[in-house]
């Protein structure tokens, strides 16, 4: 009877250290239940964006689509400071090359967007367009990594 008692102790320490561990690792690689929440949400809203994409299709106005590529890779994103032009429909790629940090959970704040990149391959953004002088901002969740699109 006592022995089984410590047994029961024992193996419900053994639980609760895997537990804790568990917890840790998934803090550490940046994929918290809020962010996936956010994503969800960041997702409708993708969507939403995509629906207005004919958006000033004007004879006048010669609009064509750029394209920019980012490398999201173990220690940041490449290149981190980018030249775009304003008032054209911009689609960001992001291209995932052996990512497994913390790189993969990618932020575009501005445009609520939150997003867990895989380790290798092409995600796509509509980053909608975006008027001359504005910065928009790529970051990890942590705020460690990030890169910057200017728009002129
Ligand atoms: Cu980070």
């Amino acid at each position: 009877m006592y022995n089984l008692n410590k047994i029961k102790i024992l193996f419900l320490v053994v639980a609760l250290l895997l537990i804790a561990a568990f917890t840790i690792f998934n803090l550490m690689a940046c994929t918290t239940n809020n962010q996936k929440e956010t994503l969800e949400e960041a997702n409708t809203l993708q969507e939403t964006d995509t629906s207005s994409e004919n958006y000033g299709e004007e004879t006048t106005d010669k609009q064509t689509q750029q394209t920019i590529e980012v490398i999201a890779k173990g220690g940041g994103y490449s290149p981190e400071k980018i030249n775009a032009k304003a008032d054209q429909s911009t689609t960001l790629i992001m291209i995932s090359q052996n990512a497994y940090g913390c790189e993969r959970a990618f932020v575009l704040p501005q445009l609520k967007i939150a997003q867990i990149l895989p380790e290798n391959g092409k995600t796509i953004f509509d980053l909608g367009v975006q008027e001359k002088g504005t910065t928009l901002l790529g970051v990890c969740s942590m705020g460690m990594y990030y890169f910057e699109i200017f728009f002129n």
